[in-house]
């Protein structure tokens, strides 16, 4: 699995780097009666989309604005919340739903959301160019989600604190994490409100296998000097000198080092956990038909490629689109087993809350 995503990945780049370099092909009269591109806004869509919106502020606000210029009638307005807190809100709100579409954060909490029935089968036209469907699209005959980017997860280690500490190196395996000398000096986000968080917890039960997994969790917790909220603040955490080592996904620890932070991007040599961001309609939507529009719209490579403009760097998941980060994913990534992470998402998190975290946080 994990060749062969890389393998398709480097595809699209050479791909992408041929059509780049082809000639213009010569143009041609447009026939009298041409039909209108299939880009074209349909001039009827008017209205209120609500967006629940995963990933980082930034690119939910910038993502409003570009449907909203191609959609003049529609107005967006969007929550941003993490995966957890999501999954919760679409839960409570299951008797009267309150936003149309789910837009981001890892497919685990979409397979657990599709699990509790809390999203809307729907078939678009944009899943005949999903890159690896078998990967990147729910296998159900009535698909509930599909993958809208990748990312693998690493570890940011402030670039001072290496300096300072001579005999001290960025971390390159999970084991890394544990040492003694990494006490209070890891921030991660919480598993209950984060996919990111999520995504490490269970790479570490695939990695280890759950017995070893959750020990290792335990002295994993003893080192960690705060859990937060969000999945990618660690990353300026520790680029502002709070704490040594962050786990963050790499394409947002890329983002803050572009922003100037001091950070030093590492990965596990045994193998890294990695996400597909999904995308579903929420069950009993009000507004189904704008739903769809942003769900199509967001499976068109121009759009997938608007992500760098809102320093998302995630690896992408539509034929043709070029990913703006491809070296994030031609790292050694391990054999995630999604229907795994999701269906066992509620059971984990709860286990990890009651048993791990309650006692971290009690120190
Ligand atoms: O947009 C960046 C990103 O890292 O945000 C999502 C993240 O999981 C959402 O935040 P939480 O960890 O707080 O849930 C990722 O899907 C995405 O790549």
């Amino acid at each position: 699995m994990r060749s062969k995503l890389m393998l398709i990945l480097a595809l699209v780049a050479l791909v992408a780097l041929a059509l780049a370099c082809a000639p213009a092909p010569a143009p041609t009269a447009a026939p009298a009666t041409a039909a209108p591109k299939p880009t074209e806004a349909p001039k009827q869509l008017k209205g209120e989309l609500n967006l629940l919106c995963t990933p980082q502020q930034i690119w939910c606000e910038g993502m409003k604005k570009e449907f909203e210029a191609k959609y003049p009638g529609v107005t967006v307005n969007f929550v941003r919340l993490s995966s957890g807190e999501s999954l919760t809100r679409l839960r409570n709100e299951k008797a009267n739903p309150q936003f149309d579409i789910w837009w981001g954060g890892p497919i685990d909490s979409f397979i657990a959301a599709k699990k509790e029935g809390l999203l809307e089968p729907y078939k678009s036209p944009g899943h005949a160019n999903i890159i690896d469907p078998k990967l990147m699209l729910d296998n159900d005959p009535n698909p509930q989600w599909v993958g809208i980017y990748v990312g693998s997860l690493g570890f940011a280690t402030n670039e001072n604190y290496l300096k300072a500490h001579s005999g001290f190196k960025a971390p390159t395996s999970l084991d890394d994490l544990i040492k003694p000398e990494l006490k209070g000096q890891i921030v991660i986000a919480h598993p209950a409100s984060s996919g990111t968080s999520y995504t490490f917890l269970c790479t570490v039960l695939q990695i280890k296998g759950e017995q070893a997994g959750w020990e290792y969790m335990k002295k994993f917790a003893a080192n960690v000097l705060m859990w937060t909220k969000s999945g990618a603040a660690p990353a300026q955490n520790v680029g502002k000198g709070e704490a040594a080592v962050g786990v963050v996904f790499s394409h947002d620890i890329v983002a803050e080092m572009e922003r100037g932070l001091p950070l030093k991007l590492t990965f596990p040599a045994e193998g890294t956990g990695y996400e597909i961001g999904g995308m579903g309609i929420v069950k009993g939507a009000k507004h189904p038909d704008l739903a769809k529009a942003w769900y199509d719209w967001a499976l068109e490579a121009k759009t997938q490629e608007l992500g760098k403009k809102y320093t998302a760097y995630q690896g992408l998941t539509i034929k043709g689109a070029q990913p703006p980060k491809p070296e994030l994913l031609q790292v050694k990534l391990i054999n995630y087993n999604f229907d795994y992470c999701g269906g066992n998402k509620k059971a984990f998190v709860d286990k990890f809350s009651n048993e791990i975290a309650a006692a971290s946080l009690a120190k």
